[in-house]
């Protein structure tokens, strides 16, 4: 009997020594050590000695047990570190690889423009407003005094989005919304107010001209104001943002909600360069919103926002700025 134990010992311990992964091991366990394992079946036969030698074969068995539990907790933890060895080799990040270069984040050059010129206004003491891209028709036309059916409205082709409504083709519309406010007590004049947004055009597309661009427009309300305001405010504007020594010229326009109405440009490399229109506020407009046109008159002006960097940056095409091209955009200044 004890040969056979002693057999058993060796051929088990031979066993764990061959096993490679904890699988293996698992399966060699239960072989010798579970419930129906090779010791368990030989402590069976325990009954089948003499009374004599039970206790002593049943000591044997059990350090027979002992050994081949320790034995097995060893090369346990042995072939866990192997594994754990295995896996960090395997898994192993390179850190030597170049990374993916990240470009410094910087603003959209329209951004930065519209910016500069709500410094610039801020500065001549407008206070800025927002107004909305889809809007009624009676603000984009009516209340800015064009009357039905004027072919005025053509020049400046809509995109109709329902029955009264259009997206804005101007932000001249935001007029209508603040003299409503100064009729129904919310706003005081004198006013100041200034706005930039994006404007829509159902036009064809080319170097100068967008279905979608940007335009700032600034009014002015208050008694005695003339056409020597509207100049003296454009040229201070101009000469904040193109340099000193710029002169702002006027030329007969017409638009219906200014009377008289000017296009205005400013001197650019020994020439002139249209910028946008102006004049002074119809009294019609005025009247219509209870303000007194005698008393009180204004002015306004508005211009194309992508005009500005163009000119600025000797851009010849204004898709440019709508097709968010990373090489066109990365060439301007960070800030
Ligand atoms: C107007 O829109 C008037 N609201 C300007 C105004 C305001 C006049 C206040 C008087 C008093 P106009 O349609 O000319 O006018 O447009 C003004 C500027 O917007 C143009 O000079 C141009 O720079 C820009 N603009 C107009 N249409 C387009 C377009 N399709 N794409 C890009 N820029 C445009």
């Amino acid at each position: 009997m004890e040969t056979t134990i002693q057999q058993l010992l060796a051929q088990a311990q031979v066993a764990i020594e061959q096993c490679g992964s904890t699988a293996d091991l698992q399966a060699v366990e239960s072989r010798y050590l579970g419930k129906k394992g090779e010791l368990s079946l030989l402590l069976r036969q325990v009954g089948s000695l003499p009374p004599e030698q039970r206790p002593l074969f049943g000591q044997q068995v059990n350090e027979a047990r002992a050994v081949l539990e320790q034995r097995i907790a060893e090369k346990r933890h042995q072939i866990t570190q192997q594994e754990l060895r295995q896996r960090l080799e395997q898994e192993r990040l390179d850190s030597t690889l170049p990374g993916v270069p990240l470009r410094p984040a910087r603003l959209h050059p329209l951004t930065l423009t519209a910016r500069r010129v709500k410094s610039a206004l801020m500065g001549l003491g407008f206070e800025f407003v927002e107004g909305y891209e889809l809007e009624q028709f009676e603000y984009n036309f009516g209340a800015l005094n064009y009357p039905p059916d004027h072919p005025a409205m053509d020049a400046q082709n809509s995109f109709h989005v329902a029955d009264g409504w259009l997206m804005r083709t101007q932000t001249t519309s935001i007029q209508g919304r603040i003299f409503e406010q100064v009729q129904r007590g919310e706003r005081q004049l004198p006013l100041r107010i200034a706005i930039i947004g994006r404007c829509f055009r159902y036009e064809n597309v080319d170097a100068t001209h967008s279905h979608t661009f940007h335009q700032v427009d600034a009014f002015m309300v208050d008694e005695g104001v003339s056409m020597a305001h509207l100049k003296g405010t454009l040229t201070q504007f101009a000469q904040i943002m193109f340099g000193s020594d710029v002169r702002v010229r006027f030329r007969p326009d017409f638009f219906p909600f200014v009377e008289p109405g000017v296009d205005f440009a400013i001197s650019w490399k020994g020439g002139w360069l249209e910028l946008g229109g102006a004049g002074l506020i119809h009294p019609n407009i005025l009247e219509h919103y209870g303000i007194d046109s005698e008393r009180y008159s204004g002015f306004a002006f508005g211009l194309g926002i992508e005009r500005i960097p163009m000119l600025q940056y000797g851009v010849d095409d204004l898709r440019l700025f709508l097709e968010n091209d990373l090489r066109f955009l990365a060439q301007f200044p960070i800030l």
